[in-house]
C-alpha cells in the first residue's frame, strides 16, 4: 500500500457511436486507414499529456449513448470529468434524443466528425448536436481527436478559472 494518497486524473470522455467500430477495415478514402484501437490509443496519449485519463467507449445503440451522456453530466458535475468527445456518427444528423442528453445533462461537449460532413452529401450537413456543443472539429481525420481532447482541455481549464 502506498503510504500518500493521490487524487487519480480527471476523465476526459471519448464516445464514438455506430459504425465506428468499423475504422480502418472499410471506406479508408474517406475514414483513413487507422483502426479505432489505434484512435483511442491516440485519445489515451493525449490525454496523458495532459494529465487527463482517456476513457474511451463505442456503442451501435443510441440509448446506451444517451446514458453515457447522462453519467459523464454527472461525472462533470462532481468535478471529476472535464467533459466528452463526441462523434455520434450518423445520430449526428437524426438523434433529438442525444441533443436532448446533451443538453439536459450540461456537458461540455465537442462534436467531432473525422470526415469534412459540408462537403459530402445534403443529409450529413445537419446535425442535433451543434447547437449543444462547445465546439466542434470537422474534417481532420482521426487527427481531430487530439485536437478536440486539447480543446476541450482548454475549455474546461478557462472554466476553471472563471473565465
Ligand atoms: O465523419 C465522421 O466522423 C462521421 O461522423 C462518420 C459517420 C457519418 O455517418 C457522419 O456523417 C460523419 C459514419 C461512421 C461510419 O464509419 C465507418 C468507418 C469505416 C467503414 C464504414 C463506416
Amino acid at each position: 500500500m502506498s503510504l500518500t494518497s493521490s487524487s487519480p486524473s480527471p476523465v476526459v470522455l471519448v464516445l464514438n457511436g455506430p459504425n465506428l467500430n468499423l475504422l480502418g477495415t472499410r471506406e479508408p478514402e474517406v475514414y483513413g486507414a487507422h483502426t479505432l484501437a489505434d484512435v483511442e490509443n491516440m485519445c489515451r496519449e493525449t490525454a496523458a499529456e495532459l494529465g487527463l485519463s482517456a476513457d474511451c467507449r463505442q456503442s451501435n445503440h443510441e440509448g446506451e449513448l444517451v446514458d453515457w451522456v447522462q453519467w459523464a453530466g454527472r461525472e462533470q458535475a462532481a468535478g471529476r470529468l472535464i467533459g466528452a468527445v463526441l462523434n455520434a456518427g450518423a445520430y449526428t444528423h437524426t438523434s433529438v434524443a442525444l441533443h436532448d442528453a446533451v443538453k439536459g445533462a450540461g456537458l461540455r461537449m465537442i462534436e467531432l466528425h473525422i470526415s469534412n460532413v459540408h462537403a459530402r452529401e445534403a443529409f450529413r450537413h445537419h446535425s442535433y448536436l451543434s447547437p449543444a456543443a462547445a465546439g466542434i472539429v470537422v474534417g481532420f481525420g482521426v487527427e481531430g481527436y487530439p485536437l478536440a481532447i486539447q480543446g476541450l482541455h482548454r475549455l474546461a481549464t478557462a472554466a476553471a478559472h472563471g473565465a
